[in-house]
C-alpha cells in the first residue's frame, strides 16, 4: 500500500495510468541514456513530501517568509554536504537544472558580449556552451574549441592556441557526449595564460567525480556546475560548487538573480543523494558504471560497431553506426520497439543532420544502478546488433524485446513499485 500513490489513482486515474506504465517501461526495458539513472527510493521519498508546499526565497537564515525554520535545515544539510562531497568551498544548491546552474554562473562573471570559449554541440558540448540557439551564444560571444579530426579526442593544443587568439574571459571545459577523461589541469594551464576564468560543468561526471572514477576539477576550477540526476543518481537538479571569492555573486545570481522560490523538496532529495555519494559503496558503484561502459564498448566494437575515439574512459560511449548502414535516428527507433532506450548523438563530423545523426550515446549509469555488471553488457551488445542487423523486421525487434524484458526481470530497478 503506497498511500500517495493511492490517493493519485483515487483522484486521476489518467496521470495515475501514465506514472504506473512509466515504472513498467522503466523494470521492463534497459536503459542507456547517458544522462539518466534511478534515484534510490529514499531520493523519491525526499521529493514526493510536502516540502514542495513551502515558498522560501532567500537563503537558509534570511527568507523573505516566515515558516523557514525547518526547510531551511534541509537546505542547510544539502550545502554543507555537498561542500563535503566535492571539497569545496561554497555550494549553492537552488538551481532547478544544469543549464539553469551554467546561466547562473555566466551572468555571475561576465558581462553580455564578453568572449567566453566553449565546446560546440557537435564535438561533445552542451547547448549551454556557445549553441547558436541558445542563451549563451544569444547573449555572450562564445568561440569553439573541439576534437582533433584524427584521434576524436579533445584537442588541447588547439584549444590552448584559440584561448591565445581570442583571450576569452571564461573558458568552459565539461561536456554532454565526451567519452574520455577530461584533463582540467590542461585548462587550468591555459586559462591561466590567457587569465580566463574556469567553469566546468560536470553535469554528466558529477557522480564519477564523487566516487573518485574520474579526476576532480574542484580544487582548480573557480566554478563547477553540475547535475544531480545523471551519474550521481539523485533528484532532476543541478548545483553549483565554487571558490568562496565567488560565492556572493553566485548567490544573488541565482537568486533574486534568475530564480524565485527553490523547490524545497527537490532540494532535501538532493541532500538524500549527496549522503548516498558520500558512503563507501558509492566508490565502488561509480568504478562499475566505468567498467561497464568499457565492457559494452567492447563488446559492441566486436560485434562490428565503430566506437568514436577507439573506446571510453567514463560512464558513456559514443557508437557510430555507419558501418551497420543506419542513421542514429532510425537506431534509436528500432531499439525502443527492442526494449532498448538510447538516444541518437551526431558523432564527429556527422555526415548526418543533428535530428537524423550517425551515431547512438550510450551510458551505464542506469543500467549499473540496476545491479548489472560486465557479463550483461556482452548480453545488451548482442541485442543491439541483433536488432540493427534486422531493422526492419518486427518479429525481430519482439524477440529482442522479450529478451531485454527477461534481463530487466533479473535486474528491476523498482521491485518495489512493480
Ligand atoms: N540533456 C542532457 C544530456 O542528455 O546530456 C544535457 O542537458
Amino acid at each position: 500500500m503506497n498511500e500517495p500513490l493511492d490517493a493519485l489513482e483515487r483522484t486521476d486515474p489518467a496521470i495515475a495510468d501514465v506514472v504506473q506504465r512509466e515504472i513498467e517501461r522503466q523494470n521492463t526495458t534497459i536503459q542507456l541514456i547517458a544522462s539518466e539513472n534511478f534515484t534510490s527510493l529514499a531520493v523519491l521519498a525526499a521529493q514526493g513530501t510536502v516540502l514542495t508546499n513551502k515558498y522560501s526565497e532567500g537563503y537558509p537564515g534570511k527568507r523573505y517568509y516566515g515558516g523557514n525554520y525547518v526547510v531551511d535545515d534541509a537546505e542547510e544539510l544539502a550545502r554543507q554536504r555537498a561542500c563535503r562531497l566535492f571539497g569545496a568551498e561554497h555550494a549553492n544548491v537552488q538551481p532547478h537544472s544544469g543549464a539553469n546552474a551554467n546561466m547562473a554562473a555566466y551572468f555571475a562573471l561576465l558581462q553580455p558580449g564578453d568572449t567566453v570559449m566553449g565546446m560546440p554541440l557537435d564535438q561533445g558540448g552542451h547547448l549551454t556552451h556557445g549553441a547558436p540557439v541558445n542563451f549563451s551564444a544569444r547573449l555572450f560571444n562564445f568561440v569553439g574549441y573541439g576534437l582533433d579530426d584524427d584521434t576524436e579526442l579533445l584537442d588541447y593544443e588547439g584549444m590552448a592556441r584559440t584561448a591565445r587568439e581570442h583571450k576569452p574571459k571564461m573558458i568552459v571545459a565539461g561536456a554532454t557526449a565526451y567519452p574520455r577523461i577530461i584533463d582540467f589541469n590542461a585548462f587550468r594551464a591555459v586559462a591561466d595564460e590567457v587569465g580566463a576564468l574556469l567553469l566546468v560543468d560536470a553535469a554528466h561526471i558529477a557522480g564519477l567525480i564523487a566516487g573518485g572514477a574520474h579526476p576532480s576539477p574542484v580544487p582548480v576550477a573557480d566554478v563547477v556546475t553540475f547535475t544531480t540526476h545523471k551519474t550521481l543518481r539523485g533528484p532532476r537538479a543541478g548545483a553549483i560548487v565554487c571558490k568562496e571569492q565567488y560565492a556572493q555573486a553566485i548567490d544573488k545570481t541565482v537568486f533574486p538573480g534568475l530564480q524565485g522560490g527553490p523547490l524545497m523538496h527537490v532540494i532535501a532529495a538532493k541532500a538524500v543523494a549527496f549522503h548516498e555519494a558520500m558512503q563507501p559503496e558509492f566508490r565502488e558503484y561509480a568504478a562499475q558504471i566505468v567498467r561497464n561502459a568499457g565492457a559494452l564498448a567492447e563488446a559492441l566494437a566486436s560485434e562490428g560497431f565503430r566506437i568514436v575515439s577507439g573506446g571510453t574512459d567514463n560512464h558513456l560511449l559514443l557508437v557510430d553506426l555507419q558501418p551497420f548502414g543506419v542513421t542514429g535516428k532510425a537506431a534509436q527507433e528500432a531499439l525502443d520497439r527492442a526494449g532498448i532506450t538510447t538516444n541518437k548523438n551526431t558523432i564527429p563530423n556527422d555526415p548526418e543532420r543533428p535530428f537524423v545523426t550517425s551515431g547512438l550515446r550510450l551510458g551505464t549509469a542506469a543500467v549499473t544502478t540496476a545491479g548489472m555488471g560486465e557479463p550483461e553488457m556482452t548480453e545488451i551488445a548482442a541485442l543491439m546488433a541483433r536488432t540493427l542487423r534486422a531493422i526492419d523486421d518486427d518479429n525481430v525487434a519482439a524477440e529482442v524485446k522479450e529478451s531485454s524484458a527477461r534481463l530487466c526481470s533479473k535486474f528491476t530497478p523498482y521491485p518495489e513499485l512493480a
